[in-house]
């Protein structure tokens, strides 16, 4: 049997494509190459013809999107021998920070809302090592605190308004392409601070053929790092559709929202910290924002699970959550090929999963009988 070469992550699949040079010291944890699953039942039950696929995120090393950001802002952070990187976080970004920050040897600060991060999250970035600074307040005063400290002291910030965060994301896109030999005609995500609605536009405009000028429009969002020098060239680029909590919908208020909520914690952001780049990307793209209830994101985040065996965070529910709801009312055209990103594993939130799993957990004696009947009873 041939060998198959070793997976080293995704800045060294890509770094042709990517701000490195050929002596940088590589921070990685094998990031990237995450499945492209595409769906059976949900479309059956949806009664109409369009390919859905979900990109499973959730599969990357500290369970989210998150570390194809964090292998580049950390490398590059070594590289300028930073010893320090700080972020605010709903949760994620901290796990991801505090883990490719023990990898390179150096200390991560992470800024959390108090009470409102799941129990999976924090407790990654408690194993890693983390210094974490609960703060009462939500995401939004944790980055505005961030950037300011980071004014005088030596921290390096890792949240998404660091350019290469959004180079390393950009990659999903990439990932897609290969696969399906095109990019599709619709790509949904759910939509916090608008850094990976973002970073997935770069990703598809460097993929084609259409967009020189939008190649160098998207420069603008990285400040010029985003050459194209290399990867397969296609001819389309989708409809980006970011989907937001309805708590928590600045895009679709038009204006910032100072008191967010949602059971989806990880997208409870209320002051998007891209948020011209995001207007930037609906237009190009000829895309559109839209909002999803916690009930219909919790009931899409179940409905996966149960249908299709696939486990994502309540926040990632939504970006099929949405994409559902714009395929029945045929927004979405029938015969389009649709990606929605799960940002997020099921895991990272096992609090508000059991919430819902309730109604299939029984306890009975420990006898055959009531094993049988507990069995029979559910059939
Ligand atoms: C699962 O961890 O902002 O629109 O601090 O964790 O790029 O912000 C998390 C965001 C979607 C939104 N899904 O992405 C953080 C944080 C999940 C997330 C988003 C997040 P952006």
């Amino acid at each position: 049997m041939p060998f198959r070469n070793r997976y080293t992550g995704l800045i060294d699949t890509y770094r042709d494509r990517l701000p490195v040079h050929d002596d940088t010291r590589i921070i990685s944890l094998g990031e990237g190459n995450t499945p492209l699953i595409r769906l059976h039942n949900i479309p059956d039950m949806l009664g109409k013809n369009v390919d859905i696929y979900v990109k499973y995120e959730g599969l990357n090393p500290t369970g989210s999107f998150k570390d194809r950001g964090m292998t580049m802002a950390v490398t590059k952070a070594v590289e300028a021998n930073s010893k320090a990187i700080i972020c605010a976080s709903t949760g994620n970004t901290s796990a991801a920070a505090a883990a490719y920050a023990a990898r390179a040897g150096i200390a991560a600060f992470v800024l959390i809302p108090e009470g409102k991060i799941a129990a999976g999250k924090l407790a990654q970035a408690m194993m890693h090592g983390a210094v974490i600074i609960q703060i009462k307040g939500n995401f939004d005063d944790g980055m505005r605190l961030v950037k300011e400290v980071a004014e005088t002291a030596p921290v390096t910030i890792v949240n998404s308004i660091n350019p290469y965060r959004l180079q390393g994301q950009k990659t999903a896109a990439f990932e897609i392409i290969e696969e399906l030999g095109r990019a599709p005609d619709y790509h949904c995500l759910p939509v916090g601070n608008a850094g990976n609605i973002t970073a997935h536009w770069i990703g598809y405009c460097e993929s084609s053929s259409a967009s020189v000028d939008c190649v160098t429009e998207a420069c603008t969002f990285c400040d010029g790092h985003c050459k194209y020098a290399g990867g397969p060239i296609v001819s389309n680029r989708p409809v980006m559709i970011g989907y937001q909590a309805s708590g928590s919908a600045p895009f679709m208020r038009g204006d910032m929202v100072d008191d967010p909520d949602t059971v989806a914690t990880a997208i409870r952001i209320g002051h998007p910290q891209s948020w011209n780049q995001a207007w930037k990307v609906k237009e190009e793209s000829k895309g559109w924002f839209d909002e999803c209830s916690d009930e219909l994101i919790l009931s899409a985040q179940k409905l996966l699970t149960e249908e299709e065996g696939i486990f994502c965070e309540p926040a990632s529910a939504t970006s099929l959550a949405g994409a559902m709801e714009d395929i029945k009312s045929g927004k979405i055209k029938e015969g389009s090929t649709v990606v929605c990103t799960l940002t997020g594993h099921g895991l990272k939130d096992p609090d508000t999963a059991m919430k819902q799993g309730q109604s299939t957990f029984v306890t009975v004696d420990a006898t055959l009988q009531s094993v049988e009947k507990a069995i029979l009873s559910n059939m």
